[in-house]
């Protein structure tokens, strides 16, 4: 049952813990980051019997879903699950229930993860936590988020939200959090990734896998 799916949370987050700025990103268009996003949230694993289209979820606050360019939206190539309190808005009534990438509504994330089980033609492979601060918090108090894809960005820009917890500090350590090397990350996110820093439009930033045990 997807209730006990794992979870894995994906961000960039600045030294200061910063991951957004006025609704958006906090730092200018980073093409190698946002890159690295988008395929590691779409590659699934090649499925022997091809009876089910095989597909990663993303899970995400309105908040989030709004700060997505509107061409961009659903993400390509992935379950799209979108939590509002408010499910009743106008916003959500255009939605081709056919789409397969969605975005599907729920009120919780709970209530999210449980709409990833039952579907008799999709095969959610893995899911991505992706946004914003209050859902991190939310899959950060339960016990199946077991990854973190975290992007240091290592300049301080200016924000005005903030991801909760430093994985490298003490709160990191208390709530079981350790990084993994370079060869749990290339596993898990099956392709080669760069260590050290990888720099783009005078950012420097570095791809970083914590995980912890259930
Ligand atoms: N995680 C990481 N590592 N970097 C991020 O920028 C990030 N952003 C969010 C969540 N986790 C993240 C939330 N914000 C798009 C825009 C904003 C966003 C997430 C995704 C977006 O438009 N993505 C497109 C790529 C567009 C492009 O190629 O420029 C996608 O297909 O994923």
């Amino acid at each position: 049952p997807s209730g006990s799916l794992p979870l894995t949370l994906i961000l960039a987050a600045t030294p200061s813990l910063g991951i957004g700025k006025g609704g958006s990103l906090p730092w200018p268009q980073l093409k190698k980051e946002m890159g690295y996003f988008a395929r590691v949230t779409k590659r699934v694993s090649p499925s022997p019997t091809a009876n089910r289209r095989r597909i990663n979820a993303v899970v995400m606050g309105r908040k989030t879903w709004d700060s997505i360019p509107p061409r961009f939206r659903p993400l390509k190539d992935r379950l799209n699950v979108v939590i509002t309190r408010d499910a009743q808005n106008a916003q959500w009534k255009s939605v081709p229930k056919d789409a397969v990438e969605g975005p599907v509504v729920a009120t919780s994330l709970t209530s999210a993860l449980e709409c990833l089980q039952d579907d008799k033609d999709l095969e959610v492979e893995k899911v991505f936590v992706i946004g914003g601060a209050s859902i991190y918090k939310d899959a950060l108090a339960l016990k199946q988020t077991n990854r973190v894809l975290l992007t240091k960005i290592k300049s301080d820009v200016e924000c005005d939200t903030f991801f909760d917890v430093d994985l490298d500090g003490e709160d990191g350590k208390a709530q079981g959090w350790t990084r993994s090397g370079k060869e749990e990350l290339e596993r898990y996110v099956g392709e080669e990734v760069k260590e050290g820093d990888v720099e783009e439009q005078g950012f420097a930033f570095e791809f970083c896998l914590y995980e912890r045990e259930e």
